[in-house]
């Protein structure tokens, strides 16, 4: 454990201690005894989640507690929370909301049985997908189809993307986070919760295949580009696991670890489809590692060495998955690759950028980007004789645009505030970027990509936030989403910029173009 992390360790147990003894001290009530009957039969003996999520301060980092004391005394809308208002005192409904925020006193085990007894398999003939001439239930095309998640009731909805019309709304699990991942031709998708939860869904036939909790508190999820692995990477516990992703059941759990007893958790994992390998950031540990899943990994490959096992004396069960660590300046929280991947570009917490070759597996080059810049929502484009970056950022109302040739800022385009997604599409001589934050958040701003200029600023509904775009599969409309529990979805046409259709929606966060993710548009997230 690193001295940061002991620290931090101290101090939550020092607080959850004062917290204790406070408690203790006014007599006032058995807050474990009131947790045991009130909530641990949805929200598991441990806080852990169950049919409800984990009520854990690592789950509830983005509730804040005046909204968990309204949800404990008045219930979830549309969730099977109920109003304990009328049950509970006042002081009780408080003592719960202070202990669902007391971190527990040990990192709790999610390891192979855990995730051995989570796995559900619901269609066992779904596995392997069926015959390749199987056809979707519905008409439409399948490979213009999006998925809408709702994080305000937590489902999804499947769109035709040439009618705009939904074709099945279904619920999913509690707080979905980060872009579900297609198979390399859009049959199926995994869907990761904050919770831990993945969830494999057949686009064809509308169905959930397999479902795993695969950790307490988890990042993200990515694809193997042969489709034969799910990788997901946890904040809780410190691991990634591996997943075969045909039943979602655990290939291997990989404890990320320095070697020295210093454990990480991961800040986020994707696949390079072209280098067949996974590229992890870590948070506490200023390492970026690259997992190979090829049966055979390269050998004569300089490094391609599983030093992490060997450091940490632990005996290798395969020596499937190697592991190829790279120093990083600092801790990495957010990244993007080239197209190419053979770049990767990191934020980290503490400000600036910097370029590491994968290849030659060292920091080639620092970049200047201020504030907080939100580099998984970056998207790139041909610009004059080159190409180039753009980033929004999550502190400083501007939309950084760098030169990938030369790493050099080539402009620092202000908008009305700190933005958080950015899209565009080969066919389209538009970006989009929203302003998440700030009075401004109605606004979601145009710019033409080669005069590198806002030439229009749009507030498809005013006073709400507006936020993240995504492009039809030609780019002929970009869908923009009202982030409200009275929400919708608003579809414009990508060239005379005007509104097309509105859709009601409940608070929907992301929206994913099958086309355009399976074939890494260089306009959205991979
Ligand atoms: Fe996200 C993607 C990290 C807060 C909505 N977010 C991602 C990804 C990462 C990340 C690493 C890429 C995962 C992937 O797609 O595989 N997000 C973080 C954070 O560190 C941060 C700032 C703090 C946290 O709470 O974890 C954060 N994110 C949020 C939110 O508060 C948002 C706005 C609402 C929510 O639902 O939690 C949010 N994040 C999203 C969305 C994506 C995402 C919609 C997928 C974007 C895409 O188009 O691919």
């Amino acid at each position: 454990m690193s001295l940061r992390t002991a620290l931090q360790l101290s101090l939550a147990a020092l607080l959850a201690g004062l917290f204790l003894a406070g408690a203790a001290q006014a007599g006032e009530v058995e807050v474990e005894a009131l947790y045991k009957t009130r909530c641990a039969e949805c929200h598991g003996a441990g806080r852990l989640g169950g049919q409800g999520p984990a009520l854990l301060p690592q789950n509830l980092k983005r509730l804040r507690k005046k909204a968990a004391l309204r949800v404990i005394g008045e219930g979830a809308v549309a969730t099977q929370m109920p109003a304990f208002g009328k049950i509970l005192s006042k002081s009780e409904i408080a003592a719960l909301a202070d202990y669902i925020y007391t971190p527990l006193p040990q990192i709790p085990v999610w390891g192979k049985e855990e995730i051995a007894a989570s796995h559900v398999v619901y269609r066992p003939d779904l596995v392997e997908g069926d015959a390749k001439s199987a056809k979707p239930v519905y008409d439409a095309d399948p490979l213009n189809v999006f998925l809408v998640v709702e994080t305000g009731d937590h489902h999804v909805t499947v769109l035709d993307g040439d009618k705009f019309e939904p074709i099945r709304r279904f619920r999913s699990r509690f707080a979905l986070h980060g872009g579900p991942k297609y198979t390399s031709d859009g049959r199926f998708v995994y869907f990761a919760s904050r919770d831990g939860w993945i969830t494999k869904f057949d686009m064809y036939k509308l169905e959930t295949v397999a479902e795993v909790r695969a950790g307490i508190n988890t990042r993200n999820a990515a694809v193997s580009a042969d489709d034969r692995y799910v990788i997901v990477g946890n904040y809780l516990p410190h691991t990634l696991v591996i997943l075969k992703a045909s039943d979602l059941s655990l290939v291997k759990i990989i404890p990320v670890s320095d070697g020295k007893g210093n454990t990480s958790r991961v800040s986020a994992v994707y696949t390079a489809r072209p280098r067949n390998s996974f590229i992890v950031a870590l948070k506490d540990i200023p390492e970026v590692w690259e997992i190979n899943y090829e049966d055979n990994p390269p050998t004569g490959f300089s490094g391609w060495v599983h030093d992490y096992r060997k450091e940490s004396g632990e005996e290798p069960s395969s020596e499937r998955f190697p592991i190829r660590r790279t120093k990083v300046d600092s801790y990495l929280d957010d990244f993007f690759f080239d197209q190419d991947y053979i770049y990767l570009i990191g934020a980290s917490r503490d400000g600036g950028g910097q370029v590491i070759n994968l290849d030659a597996r060292r920091v080639v080059a620092k970049i200047d980007l201020p504030g907080l810049p939100h580099l998984g929502s970056g998207i790139t484009w041909k610009y004059k004789d080159t190409t180039v970056l753009a980033t929004p950022n999550l502190r400083t109302g501007e939309v950084s645009v760098i030169d990938m040739k030369t790493w050099r800022t080539i402009k620092r385009i202000k908008t009305l505030g700190p933005g958080f997604f950015m899209r565009s599409h080969e066919n389209s001589r538009y970006a989009w970027v929203d302003v998440f934050f700030g009075p401004d958040r109605d606004a979601m701003h145009v710019i033409d990509k080669q005069t590198l200029e806002i030439v229009k600023t749009l507030r498809p509904e005013p006073g709400k936030t507006a936020a993240h775009v995504e492009f039809d599969r030609t780019g002929a409309h970009a869908l923009v989403s009202i982030w409200d529990k009275k929400g919708a979805l608003v579809i414009y046409d990508a060239k005379t910029l005007e509104e097309v259709k509105r859709l009601p929606m409940v608070k929907p966060s992301g929206k994913y173009n099958v086309y355009n993710k399976i074939t890494l548009s260089e306009g959205t997230s991979h």
